[in-house]
C-alpha cells in the first residue's frame, strides 16, 4: 500500500525532529520520496511559532490503522504531548492518504480530512509527485492553485 505521510513540528529543534522521524518512518516502510523541508505559518490553533512541514511517499504491506499507531509511537518519542487542539508540537505525523482508501472510523480517516485545504502538505507533495491525486478530492496542484487565489 503506497503512504503519504504529512511531517510538521514547531517546537524544540524542528529540523532535527523532522530528520530522525524519517529515519524512524524508514525502519517501518520503504520510503520512496522525502519533500523539501518547508518553514510555514501556523494555520488554526492558538497563537505558537512557525513550522517546518514536510511530505514524504512510502510502501508498506502495514494496514493503515497499525500504522498509524506506529507513527503516534514515532510522536510520542519525538516527546509529543497533546493539551490544545492544533496546538503547538514537537513532531505531528498525519496520514494523508493510504492508496485509493477512504474511510472513517473512529481513530482514522481516509483521506486526510484537511489535507486538502492546507498549503503546507499539498506543496511539499507536489513537489515530489506533481500528478499527485486525493481521492474524492482531485488534483492536489489544482487544489494548491485554488488555495493560492483564495489569498
Ligand atoms: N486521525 C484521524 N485521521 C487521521 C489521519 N489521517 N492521520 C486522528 C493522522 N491522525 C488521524 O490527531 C488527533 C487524532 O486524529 C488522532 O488521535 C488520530 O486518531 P493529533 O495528531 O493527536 O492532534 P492534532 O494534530 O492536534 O489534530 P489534527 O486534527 O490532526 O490537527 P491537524 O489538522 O493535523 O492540524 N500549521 C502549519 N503551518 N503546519 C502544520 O503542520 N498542523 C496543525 C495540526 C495545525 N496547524 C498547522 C500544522
Ligand atoms: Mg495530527
Amino acid at each position: 500500500m503506497k503512504y503519504v505521510i504529512a511531517l510538521g513540528s514547531n517546537l524544540g529543534d524542528r529540523l532535527e525532529i523532522l530528520k530522525s522521524a524519517i529515519d524512524s518512518i524508514k525502519l517501518i516502510s520503504h520510503v520512496e520520496e522525502v519533500s523539501s523541508f518547508y518553514e510555514t505559518d501556523p494555520v488554526g490553533g492558538p497563537e505558537q511559532p512557525d513550522y517546518f512541514n514536510a511530505v514524504l511517499i512510502a510502501n508498506s504491506d502495514t494496514e493503515p490503522e497499525e500504522m498509524l499507531k506506529n507513527l503516534q509511537a514515532i510522536e510520542n518519542s519525538a516527546g509529543r504531548t497533546r493539551e490544545v487542539r492544533w496546538g503547538a508540537r514537537t513532531l505531528d505525523l498525519d496520514i494523508v492518504i493510504a492508496g485509493d482508501l477512504v474511510m472513517n472510523s473512529e481513530t482514522l480517516t481516509l483521506p486526510h480530512p484537511r489535507a486538502h485545504e492546507r498549503a503546507f502538505v499539498l506543496q511539499p507533495w507536489v513537489e515530489i509527485e506533481p500528478d499527485a491525486q486525493i481521492p474524492g478530492k482531485g488534483s492536489a496542484h489544482v487544489l494548491l492553485e485554488s488555495l493560492e487565489e483564495q489569498e
